[in-house]
């Protein structure tokens, strides 16, 4: 198999030395650790699509992997799978300036991508703070979210078309950019949130947005989170170029605070606060302010319009996914509940969760504007071993579950998602079946056999 693939990509792109194997088969939250054979890097899609029909042909499995910044363990081999890595799939080409399109490379971090969009004069509808790791084709793969959903949507809403190859070893190519264009089966929708399962991206076409005027960021103290939800929904009709609107918690604010020496802007932190950003022309200022001298809610207000002072404001709710990890590995639930039911999830689950686990720390910030939670759980004595396997169970899998069963379990009761924006990866594979229904499976399970028939795609991912 080494033979085979060396003859397609090169010997130097197939690589076996266990120190460099190592950083590719372990997760970012170290929450789950496999192994590999080898990693290897086509540097075309050509030579994407002859590593696939080489791998079919001896049933080998494959994971697709580019930034390795997932947070749900679907871009690490669990079971000995080969990783393809998308790092030598680069280049950003036909920037089209008068359309507002650019055409990437799967392995390009989405920073270059936002740096090439705001060098043509527009801008990339999608951040997240993994922006210099993760790569364009990864959140594809994963649908990402990020920051700027509630006005751009997420990153499926960019995306005009794809290039990949199929579990079948054949390739599909459309990046012609045609916002029109039903032509058949949206294959780039599909493939979009298919976390690898169906297809290797090797490039996107993706529509970029208007680049912003003069931006205003703002951090917002309010006493509960009733009243978070109430003024994102007064600001969302005041201030209709609201961009971001990210719920953070006191407990957060202050861990964030320890773990990273920097004082918090809102001082003394208050229970909520809500960091939000819109953009013009015209200028959103005024209109943020007068929205939010309107608001009874509000307790507290910091204002940025400069580009550093935003980034301080910002700092709070970026630096929670570092500060958590400091405390050793988390499990993350990222969800989705429904706006209605959304402030009552936040003050109960933590009780929901330590009645399993009554030294669990809980963490809750996330996507207000789209309401969107990201619950992750600490445990002071340590999260016990990392996942090794898919199905691994044992004394830290059994813990596991019960706290997934109290979180996971209310979204379902609230009528929300299991996974909002990181995927289904190997980590919440058992809940796809109880918040999509039978009919909805078997679909997927269709689509999985026809365009990857041998399963050598992820197979430890989603289904
Ligand atoms: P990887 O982690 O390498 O892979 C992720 C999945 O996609 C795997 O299943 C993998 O097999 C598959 N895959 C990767 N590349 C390809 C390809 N070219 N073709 C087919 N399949 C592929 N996510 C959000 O949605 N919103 C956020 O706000 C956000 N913030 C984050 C902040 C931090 C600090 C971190 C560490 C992560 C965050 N994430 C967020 C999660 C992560 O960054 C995204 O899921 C991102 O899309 C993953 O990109 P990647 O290149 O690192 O993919
Ligand atoms: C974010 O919104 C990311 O910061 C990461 O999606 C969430 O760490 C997490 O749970
Ligand atoms: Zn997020």
């Amino acid at each position: 198999m080494l033979r085979a693939l060396r003859s397609v990509v090169g010997e130097e792109h197939v690589l076996v030395d266990p120190d460099v194997v190592a950083s590719h088969v372990v997760d970012w939250t170290g929450g789950f650790v496999g192994s590999s054979p080898a990693v290897v890097r086509p540097g075309s899609t050509d030579e994407v699509a002859e590593v696939v029909a080489a791998c079919r042909r001896d049933r080998i499995a494959l994971v697709p992997q580019g930034g390795n910044t997932g947070l749900v363990g679907g871009g690490v081999p669990l079971a000995g799978e080969v990783v393809l890595s998308t790092s030598r799939l680069a280049g950003i080409t036909e920037v089209d300036a008068d359309a507002g399109q650019l055409t990437a490379g799967a392995g390009e971090t989405l920073a270059a991508v936002q740096r090439a969009a705001a060098g043509a004069g527009w801008r990339y509808g999608v951040d997240l703070a993994a922006r210099d790791s993760a790569t364009i084709g990864g959140t594809v793969a994963t649908n990402a979210g990020g920051l700027r959903v509630l006005r751009h949507g997420t990153t499926r809403h960019q995306l005009l078309g794809v290039e990949a190859v199929l579990g079948t070893g054949d390739v599909v190519s459309r990046l012609g950019g045609l916002v029109k264009d039903n032509t058949g089966y949206d294959l780039a929708g599909l493939l979009c949130g298919s976390e690898g399962t169906l297809g290797v991206v090797t490039r996107v076409r993706l529509a970029l947005v208007p680049a912003p005027g003069p931006t205003v960021t703002s951090l917002i103290g309010l006493a509960t989170v009733a009243d978070a939800v109430s003024l994102v929904g007064h600001l969302r009709r005041a201030v209709p170029t609201l961009e971001a609107a990210e719920l953070v918690l006191a407990d957060g604010a202050r861990l964030v605070a320890e773990q990273t020496g920097v004082v918090p802007v809102l001082d003394p932190v208050p229970p909520v606060q809500v960091a939000v950003e819109a953009v013009g022309p015209p200028d959103p200022t005024d209109a943020l302010a007068a929205a939010l001298e309107a608001h009874p809610g509000v307790l507290d207000v910091a204002v940025a319009t400069d580009a550093a002072r935003a980034v301080a404001l910002w700092h709070v709710r970026e630096a929670h996914t570092e500060a958590i990890a400091r405390l050793g590995v988390p499990r993350k639930y990222d969800v989705t509940v429904p706006s209605p039911r959304l402030a009552r999830f936040v003050e109960q689950v933590p009780d929901l969760i330590r009645a399993v686990d009554p030294d669990a720390q809980v963490w809750i910030f996330g996507h207000l504007g789209d309401g969107n939670l990201h619950v992750n759980v600490t445990t002071p004595s340590g999260p016990g071993p990392p996942r090794t396997g898919p199905l691994r169970t044992g004394r830290a899998g059994v813990a596991r579950d019960a706290v997934a069963d109290a979180v996971l379990g209310r979204v379902v009761a609230d009528g929300g998602s299991v996974s909002a924006e990181h995927g289904i990866g190997t980590a919440k594979r058992s809940w796809l079946v109880r918040d999509r229904s039978a009919g909805d499976v078997a679909g997927m399970r269709a689509i999985k056999a026809a365009l990857d028939p041998d399963g050598i795609l992820n197979p430890n991912v989603l289904l």
